[in-house]
């Protein structure tokens, strides 16, 4: 396989990290989305990252796809060890790790938002970093009170899933690129998933500090 994009991007990280935890072989090209827009478009005319292109040339693009392709390559060459899934094929635990990667993926998004209004205006609006900035925050205090009710090891149970790798490169990135927003001593349960999780090869061999995304530049 081949994945696309820098994993200084919350997004690409996730699924390298899913690939790491499967043992799926992958080359990775790190294409920046502006300065190597170009490279990208030849897979991806969205010119966006993650670009994921499976052994038999088919090209995905979105994270969620992505990792939904994933899950069912890993479970066809593996079906016996449904436990090492990522997340389950149906039920409520599907639901749950759904539903809070939907969350940190739209604290990323919205986090994005945030450095391309900074980047990229001569004079950001102010209703719409307020709105980023409220809906970033808002949200990891959401998934805070997750991770602090939660009686196992990780968000789902005592396996590692999709939700947990989701926060982590959330929070990471979120933490990395606007230092303000969280603050230090804002959502201890999530920064303590995240510091295990960081602390696993599989994460840890697929981090890039942020590389500004300047058209023409990064
Ligand atoms: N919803 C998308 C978001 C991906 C995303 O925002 N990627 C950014 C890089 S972090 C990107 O490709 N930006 C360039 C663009 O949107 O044109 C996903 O989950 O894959």
């Amino acid at each position: 396989m081949l994945l696309i994009g820098q994993f200084d991007s919350p997004f690409v990280r996730r699924v390298g990290v899913a690939m790491n935890l499967y043992g799926t072989a992958y080359e990775h090209r790190a294409h920046a989305v502006f300065r190597d827009a170009e490279r990208i478009a030849p897979f991806n005319p969205l010119r966006r990252v993650p670009t994921l292109v499976l052994d038999d040339g088919t090209v995905l693009s979105e994270t969620f796809v992505c990792l939904d392709v994933l899950d069912e390559i890993f479970l066809d060459a593996h079906p016996s060890q449904t436990d090492r899934l990522l997340l389950a094929r149906r039920g409520p635990s599907r639901r749950e790790g759904l539903r809070l990667s939907a969350l940190a993926a739209g604290s990323c998004d919205k986090a994005v938002s945030l450095i391309y209004e900074r980047l990229l205006r001569e004079a950001p609006t102010d209703a719409w970093v307020d709105r980023c900035r409220l809906q970033v925050h808002e949200t990891m205090q959401a998934l805070e009170g997750a991770a602090s009710e939660r009686i196992a090891s990780y968000l789902l149970g005592e396996r590692i899933s999709h939700a947990d790798i989701a926060v982590t490169c959330a929070v990471s990135f979120i933490d990395e690129v606007h230092p303000d927003l969280l603050g230090d001593a804002a959502c201890p349960s999530l920064r303590e998933l995240a510091a295990r999780c960081e602390s696993m090869s599989e994460f840890s061999s697929v981090r890039q500090l942020f590389d500004a995304p300047m058209p023409n530049s990064g």
